[in-house]
C-alpha cells in the first residue's frame, strides 16, 4: 500500500440560488402581490476524519471537490431547493492548510469540519414587501460559495516507525508482517514514499510505517530522508533496524540516532527497540555476543532483538514486544493530540470601515460586501434597497464625516454607485 502524504485540493462550495421576482396571478384577479421565492443555499464541503481511510490517495486524482449550487426561488413563494453538502472522508491525522494557515487538524475518528461554506440564497421579491413598498420589482442574488485551494497533509499516525540505514531490511520486514507490498531491492533509496502496513497480531492490530532514506546528513536535507523525518514525530514506538553483518553496528546505530536528534530533540524520548536483522543461518553464540557487545556500548538500556524477516526467526517476539510498548504509549499520545488547537475559517462578520481614496470613497467589510454582491445594479429598486441598508447602518453618516458629497462615487469591491 503506497502512501501519499500530501495533496492539493481545490474546494468549491455551492453558490446560493437567486431570489425570484414574480407577482401573483389568478384568473379574474388583475394584479396580485409579489410572490417571488427565496433562493436555496449552496452546498457546503465538509470533511470527516475516518478510521477506515488509510491514505489521501483518492484525492490525488480527484483534486477538485465541488458542491452544487442552490436552486433559484420560484413563483408562489416557492423556496429554491438547498443543495446537498458534499461530505468527504479523510484519514484520522489529516491536517488541512490554507497557505500557511492551519484550517483544521483532524485528530479524532468522526471529527467533522466544514472547509467550504455554501453561499446563502437571495431573498425573492415577496420578502421586500413593506407599507412603503408594495410592489418590489427586485430580488437578491445568491451569495457565491467559498472557494479555496487547500493542502491536505497526512502526518501518519503510525504506531510503529521502522528506521535504519538503507538496506537494513525495513521494507522486507514490513512486507513480512503486514499487508503492505513495498518495493524491495538491493540498492539504497528503493522506497521513495513511505509505506504503511497494517499488522494484525493476536487480538490487536497496529499501523507500521517504513521510514526510508535515513542517512548521515538527512536532518540537514541530504538524500531523501528529510521528507520522511516528520512522519516519525507521531509514531509511538521506533524499531531501529541494523544489519547484523554491518562491520560497525554501534556506529550505524549512532548515525541514525544523531539524525533523529538533529531533527527534533523530542525524538530522544520515543521508545525504541533495536532490531538486528538478517540473522538466519548465523551461529547463536555469534548473535548473543553481538548483542552483548552492543549493550555494553550503549549509554542507555535498550531492548535488543535479533530477527530474520526471511526465515521468520524472532519476528513474533518482536511484534509482541512492540505491541506491549504501543499499549503503554497510547494514553500519552491521546493527551498530546487533544491539546492541538483547532483554528476555524470563521471571518469577522460585523465590521465595516470607510476611507477616502483617489478613486472615490471606499467601504470594506464582509457583511456589507455581501449585500453589495446581492445587489442587481441594473435594477433601480435593488440599488434603492442597498442605499437603505447604508443608511440604516450609519455608513453614509461616516462617509459624510470624511467628506462625501452628493454625486460622489462609493466603491465596494468591484462595484460602485453614486451618492
Ligand atoms: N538474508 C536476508 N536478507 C534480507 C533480510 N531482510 C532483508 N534482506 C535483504 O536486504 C536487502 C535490503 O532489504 P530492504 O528491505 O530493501 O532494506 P531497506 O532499505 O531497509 O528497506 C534486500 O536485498 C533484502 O532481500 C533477511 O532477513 N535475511
Ligand atoms: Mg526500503
Amino acid at each position: 500500500m503506497s502512501f501519499i502524504d500530501q495533496v492539493i485540493v481545490k474546494v468549491s462550495a455551492g453558490d446560493g440560488g437567486n431570489g425570484h421576482v414574480s407577482f401573483h396571478h389568478e384568473k379574474y384577479v388583475d394584479k396580485g402581490g409579489p410572490d417571488g421565492g427565496d433562493g436555496g443555499k449552496g452546498g457546503d464541503v465538509v470533511v470527516i476524519a475516518s478510521r477506515n481511510q488509510d491514505t489521501l490517495a483518492t484525492y490525488r486524482y480527484h483534486k477538485e471537490i465541488v458542491a452544487k449550487n442552490g436552486n433559484a426561488g420560484e413563483k408562489n413563494r416557492r423556496h429554491g431547493k438547498n443543495a446537498d453538502d458534499v461530505v468527504i472522508n479523510v484519514p484520522v491525522g489529516t491536517a488541512i492548510y490554507n497557505g500557511n494557515e492551519l484550517v483544521v487538524d483532524l485528530v479524532k475518528d468522526g471529527q467533522k469540519h466544514t472547509i467550504g461554506r455554501g453561499g446563502k440564497g437571495g431573498f425573492g421579491n415577496a420578502h421586500f414587501v413593506s407599507s412603503k413598498r408594495q410592489t418590489p420589482r427586485f430580488a437578491e442574488k445568491g451569495l457565491p460559495g467559498e472557494s479555496f485551494t487547500l493542502r491536505f497533509e497526512l502526518k501518519m499516525i503510525a504506531d510503529v516507525g521502522l528506521i535504519g540505514l538503507p538496506n537494513a531490511g525495513k521494507s522486507t520486514l514490513l512486507a513480512k508482517i503486514s499487508n503492505a507490498k513495498p518495493t524491495i531491492a538491493d540498492y539504497p533509496f528503493t522506497t521513495l514514499i513511505p509505506n504503511l502496513g497494517v499488522v494484525d497480531f493476536l487480538s490487536t492490530s497496529f499501523l507500521v510505517a517504513d521510514i526510508p532514506g535515513l542517512i548521515e546528513g538527512a536532518s540537514k536535507g541530504k538524500g531523501l530522508g528529510y521528507n520522511f523525518l516528520k512522519h516519525i514525530e507521531r509514531t509511538s514506538v521506533l524499531l531501529h533496524l541494523i544489519d547484523i553483518n554491518n562491520p560497525d553496528i554501534y556506529k550505524s546505530y549512532q548515525t541514525i540516532r544523531q539524525e533523529l536528534l538533529n531533527y527534533d530533540l523530542k525524538l530522544e524520548k520515543k521508545p525504541e527497540i533495536i532490531v538486528l536483522t538478517k540473522v538466519e543461518g548465523l551461529d547463536k553464540k555469534f548473535i548473543f555476543e553481538t548483542i552483548k557487545t552492543l549493550k555494553e556500548r550503549l549509554l542507555k538500556r535498550k531492548k535488543i532483538i535479533a530477527i530474520s524477516a526471511v526465515s521468520g526467526l524472532g519476528v513474533e517476539d518482536l511484534l509482541k514486544k512492540a505491541s506491549l510498548l504501543i499499549e503503554k504509549q497510547d494514553n500519552v499520545e491521546a493527551d498530546i493530540i487533544s491539546s492541538i488547537p483547532i483554528i476555524t475559517l470563521a471571518p469577522d462578520k460585523k465590521n465595516w470601515s470607510v476611507s477616502k481614496t483617489d478613486d472615490g470613497f471606499k467601504v470594506v467589510g464582509q457583511e456589507i460586501e455581501e449585500f453589495v454582491f446581492k445587489t442587481d445594479f441594473t435594477n433601480e429598486e435593488s440599488v434603492g434597497r442597498l442605499r437603505n441598508i447604508f443608511q440604516r447602518k450609519g455608513i453614509f453618516r461616516e462617509l459624510i464625516k470624511i467628506g462625501l458629497k452628493p454625486g460622489d462615487k462609493i466603491l465596494i469591491n468591484q462595484s460602485y454607485f453614486l451618492y
